[in-house]
């Protein structure tokens, strides 16, 4: 089923309305659904009502643009770990996070180990991974030893530690290269992930509403306002918002504009030096500006909820609308970045342990 966010012709957003309205009385209903297709199962189970609603109800047009739930800013400001000194968030800062929904940049590694990442993360950028078994952006924490070195610094892990808790998983990691001339990412936020493939979410906290995942991105090369630095809506973590379909290609290949009513006064650039890394909640909406100038901008991220948080579940494969389709999780697994996991809620696999890669040519 091809959910991507787009606006359809006229003659089938009217065969899909019926449809829609079919299934949201049927999740109202309670009866069983195993005798549907599992996408179908997917969306009556995981969809809230407000999500069918806003389709319907816009005639296709506008929908959420991730699981909806709204951002609970803790009664008492104070930090969630215990941490040593040089690594410790002032009250002041942990209460600029909270309200602005990023914070940084904060120093953790020299330029010197950057400019030598540099040439093994341009080497990556066009091999196969073996955790995919295609060239892929997704995870090079699998497959590229240093990336898994710089994640597991203290400078990082004690950071977060402070705003999500002592014992922390690594459940997804990126590069991203963004070339001369490459354009804008348009405005984006996200609660669970199900923005990727519209179906399921890929993270299963208990409370939507609490803080349940962090991304750090951290800069290779230096991030400036030339060549599209990362760009914040300040406070904009405070609801999951939706998209209109239609107009310019934006996000990857889909073709919406996110809607929230924040001016242009909220917006905060924040240029990063190479070596450095910004916090931030997904929920909070942003982007990156273009790439105006004629040298690469390079960084890598990493996406970090608290061992509390199940992840993709026993799923087998992924879909991501924006980032090449299907993806087997045949050789995924949550990587223990901190603390211990005494959860136990999803499949593991520590980087630093052999793995033994499973054959996933045929199933992806
Ligand atoms: O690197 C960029 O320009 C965008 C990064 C981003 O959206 C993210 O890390 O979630
Ligand atoms: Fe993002």
């Amino acid at each position: 089923m091809n959910l991507a966010p787009k606006l359809r012709p006229l003659w089938k957003r009217a065969l899909i309305l019926p449809a829609l309205c079919f299934l949201l009385a049927y999740k109202a209903s309670h009866l069983p659904t195993s005798f549907f297709p599992k996408d179908v199962r997917s969306i009556i189970k995981n969809w809230h009502y407000v999500q069918f609603w806003m389709l319907i109800k816009s005639g296709l047009t506008r929908t959420y643009i991730d699981e909806p739930c709204t951002f609970s800013v803790p009664k008492v400001i104070k930090p969630k770990a215990e941490v040593a000194p040089e690594f410790r968030f002032s009250e002041d800062q942990l209460r600029s996070f909270y309200e602005n929904g990023f914070i940084g940049p904060i120093d953790a590694f020299s330029p010197a180990e950057m400019e030598e990442f540099r040439v093994e993360m341009l080497a990556a950028e066009e091999k196969t991974c073996p955790t995919y078994d295609k060239v892929t952006p997704r995870d090079p924490h699998f497959d590229t030893p240093k990336v898994w070195d710089f994640m597991k610094s203290p400078a990082i892990t004690e950071r977060i530690a402070q705003l999500l808790g002592p014992d922390l998983l690594v459940w997804r990691s990126q590069h991203f290269y963004k070339g001369p001339g490459a354009p804008s990412i348009q405005w984006h936020q996200a609660s669970t992930f199900m923005v990727e493939d519209y179906m399921d979410p890929a993270i299963y906290p208990k409370d939507l509403s609490e803080m349940f995942q962090l991304t750090v991105w951290i800069a290779v090369d230096d991030s400036t306002y030339e060549n599209g630095c990362l760009e914040f809506l300040r406070g904009s973590h405070e609801e999951i918002r939706t998209i209109k379909f239609g107009g310019e290609d934006g996000f990857y290949k889909a073709n919406f504009s996110l809607e929230h009513p924040y001016g242009d006064d909220h917006i905060v650039k924040v240029p990063v030096k190479a070596g450095q890394f910004i916090i931030f909640t997904e929920r909070c909406i942003h982007g990156s500006g273009p790439n105006t100038t004629d040298r690469h901008r390079l960084a890598f991220n990493m996406r970090v909820v608290p061992t509390s948080v199940a992840v993709y579940t026993d799923k087998e494969k992924y879909r991501s609308i924006y980032n090449g389709g299907r993806y087997s999780l045949k050789n995924w697994g949550v990587s223990l970045l901190r603390g211990k996991d005494k959860h136990q809620l999803s499949r593991v696999r520590q980087p630093e342990e052999p793995h033994e890669f499973v054959e996933i040519r045929k199933a992806a």
